[in-house]
């Protein structure tokens, strides 16, 4: 009996199967997988953002060209924690209060319970695994998965570090260094985390998986090895396009996340700002070979046609752009990095999508790619409609927050910055790609910041707890840990 048939027998009552029972066995066989791809600290230095002219990315190229690649979008917040905590409750900072790094996402009240993203697909039937880096370091949460690589209570492997730290000469820089670490690909941690994908990749699977892969580099140090630095000479290296007077017309609070007399100062005395760019790029184009390499097997697994694939990006990064190092900011390259997905049926190949989405909304459009029930709290807002049609309208602008009640809104057009004392910033992408000249101040711009001020959040959650510093026990372990911790 074929569909037609069967749908004319139940029409005439002849046939009196209960039908939602079917339908929900034909959904659960047919849940898809889902790859869930991250990647520290990957700003827009992507071949297929347009970036970097010189960046190589041919397995996150590929990839993109599989479905939607989304041009504009933007974390929730420009730190890996608050970003991923955000990212995986579907809970904005400023509800929770999680803003910076230090903070246990799960001590903040309002995440303390919160089900997150493979918690809800654990509910639903899936085997929830990860593996890598995919909340912040030091706050793993063993509630979301079934398993974890290398362990539920460490989520990221070693990774090898080159003998006579640091290696640019700079004094007192932790782990902001860079260059080769002589060692084969296979020692170093994301390799293992590849590694350890593709063996799940491998597995015959009874029910849908949910696989979050979470790869560490271009995260801070860039120690890669040399093959990598090889790809890029450091006498043909592009540098940034900056302004040196760009922070003039920055309120202070803008100026002191920029932080010019910290970073920016010590990579200009030290000449180590082709080196930097180059250990960037070379840390990109390794993590461009594990994302490869993970995308090779899946191809080669029996799951190729079944799984949706997303890969995400915490948050951007600065590279002396207004005289800035590394997140910590609400200007365009900190809040941009990539974010692309593959969902069989949904997407078509070659799809770029231009309007301005946010991390938030990765939670409800899983939801909706895979057909889980909704979830009331989220405060995203499902992509499905732009899966669909990239071009479908779209009003919000994307949200960013650093620290509490720093905003920044993102449109197609417009940046609007709002910090904490009411000073503003607003730059038109239009012509001002580079956030160069701020024109929060120019009166024939109030409308437009009036139109943009109606998406700030209506809360500003007072600041979740932070980690106690800890004691001072011996020098060396004093040395080794607070800053490693902060600047994760
Ligand atoms: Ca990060
Ligand atoms: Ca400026």
């Amino acid at each position: 009996m074929n569909r037609r048939d069967f749908l004319k027998l139940t029409a005439s009552g002849a046939v009196t199967l209960t039908l939602p029972h079917i339908a929900f066995s034909a959904k659960a066989k047919n849940k898809p997988n889902v790859l869930f791809i991250a990647i520290d600290d990957l700003n827009n230095w992507v071949g297929c953002l347009g970036g970097h002219p010189d960046v190589k990315t041919p397995n996150l190229d590929r990839l993109a060209q599989r479905g939607v690649l989304f041009t504009n979008a933007h974390c929730s917040a420009p730190a890996c924690n608050p970003s991923r905590a955000s990212l995986m409750t579907g809970i904005l900072p400023s509800t929770s209060g999680v803003y910076h790094n230090p903070q246990p996402w799960r001590k903040s009240p309002v995440l303390a319970d919160a089900t997150t993203l493979p918690q809800h697909f654990m509910a639903h039937g899936y085997r929830v695994v990860g593996g890598g880096k995919i909340y912040h370091g030091g706050f793993p949460d063993p509630p979301s998965w079934h398993e974890y690589f290398p362990s539920q209570k460490k989520n990221k492997p070693d990774d090898p570090t080159p003998p006579n730290r640091p290696l640019n000469g700079i004094p007192k820089t932790a782990h902001f260094d860079w260059g080769p670490v002589d060692v084969s690909d296979e020692k170093m941690g994301d390799w293992k985390v590849a590694n350890w994908a593709i063996s799940e990749l491998r597995k015959e699977h009874d029910k849908p998986f949910f696989l979050g892969c979470g790869f560490f580099r271009p995260h801070l140090p860039w120690y890669v090895p040399q093959k990598y630095f090889d790809m890029y000479p450091l006498d043909t290296i592009t540098l940034p396009n900056v302004n040196e007077n760009d922070l003039d017309d920055v309120p202070p609070i803008g100026r002191r996340m920029a932080r010019p007399e910290g970073d920016h100062k010590k990579v200009t005395e030290y000449k180590q700002w082709r080196k930097a760019v180059q250990g960037y790029l070379a840390s990109i184009s390794f993590v461009d070979t594990c994302v490869g390499r993970v995308i090779d097997a899946f191809d080669k697994s029996p799951y190729a046609d079944s799984t949706v694939i997303i890969l995400w990006g915490d948050h951007g990064w600065h590279l002396g752009e207004k005289l800035h190092w590394r997140k910590f900011a609400l200007w365009e390259e900190a809040t941009h990095a990539p974010l692309m997905i593959i969902a069989p049926g949904i997407t078509r190949p070659n799809q770029r999508c231009p309007r301005p989405v946010s991390f938030i909304d990765i939670y409800p459009t899983l939801i909706d790619i895979c057909g889980l029930t909704p979830k009331k709290d989220l405060e995203g807002k499902t992509l499905l409609p732009l899966l669909k049609n990239p071009k479908a309208s779209w009003d919000r602008p994307a949200l960013t927050t650093h620290g509490r009640n720093n905003h920044s809104l993102r449109s197609k057009r417009w940046r609007y910055i709002r910090y904490s004392d009411g000073t503003e910033e607003l730059y038109d992408h239009q012509k001002d790609a580079l956030e160069w000249n701020n024109l929060a101040n120019d009166a024939q711009y109030a409308e437009i910041k009036k139109q943009l001020a109606k998406w700030l959040p209506k809360t500003d959650a007072p600041d979740a707890p932070r980690i106690k510093r800890k004691k001072k026990r011996s020098q060396k372990n004093v040395k080794s840990s607070p800053k490693n911790k902060k600047a994760s």
